[in-house]
């Protein structure tokens, strides 16, 4: 039997960018978030696989309050992966994105595997504000990974793949824990 581990990724970015809704279109199979009010955050657990190892994969989600002050500390803390997301619709999302890595380099102490994901892309033809070669050099100038997505209708299994392609990164980067970071 091979190890268990444990990943914390944590969703970063705007309100209303479809941070919540890309967690629970992956987690769609599993979906059971425990809300936790001391901490202000919604956590799904999900076991998958990875390569072959067994993950237990924590996703923290800011319960509607992005903004969340001296909760701050505890959300970022021991966090193995982000998803940093922004909304190709409403500009300043994307514009956000420095914003929150910087935090997020400030809180975890260094820089952790990172998805930049270019959420609404259903509704590109109509109100695109951001291209995606915005979105790519961006994340490739920071070390990212990048993808544009729709949580309203990409398969549950194409959303899974940002979530996988976090957790593989952390696995070969050694960080990751085996223990639960929630007490
Ligand atoms: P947040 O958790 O980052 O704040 P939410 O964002 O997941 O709550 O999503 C904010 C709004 O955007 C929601 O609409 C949600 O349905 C919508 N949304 C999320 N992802 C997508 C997407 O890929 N495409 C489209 N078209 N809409 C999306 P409401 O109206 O419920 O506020
Ligand atoms: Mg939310």
């Amino acid at each position: 039997m091979s190890e268990s581990f444990l990943i914390k990724i944590i969703a970063l970015g705007d309100a209303g960018t479809g941070k919540t809704s890309l967690i629970r279109k992956f987690a769609e199979e599993y979906f059971s978030p425990k809300y936790l009010p001391t901490l202000g955050v919604d956590i799904t657990t999900t076991d998958i696989e990875v390569d072959g190892q067994k993950v237990k994969l924590l996703c923290f989600d800011t319960a509607g309050q992005e903004h969340y002050g001296r909760l701050r500390p505890q959300y970022y803390k021991g966090a193995n992966g982000v998803i940093l997301v922004y909304d190709i619709t409403t500009r300043p999302s994307y514009e956000s994105l420095g914003r929150w890595f910087q935090e997020m380099i400030r809180e975890v102490g260094r820089p952790i595997p990172t998805m930049v994901v270019g959420n609404k892309v259903d509704l590109a033809s109509e109100m695109r504000q951001v291209a995606p070669d915005e979105g790519r050099s961006w994340a490739k100038g920071n070390g990212c990974f990048f993808t544009e997505a729709s949580a309203k209708e990409d398969s549950s299994e194409k959303i899974k793949e940002i979530f996988i392609t976090v957790a593989r990164e952390a696995l070969n980067r050694g960080i990751h824990r085996t223990e639960s970071p929630v007490h």
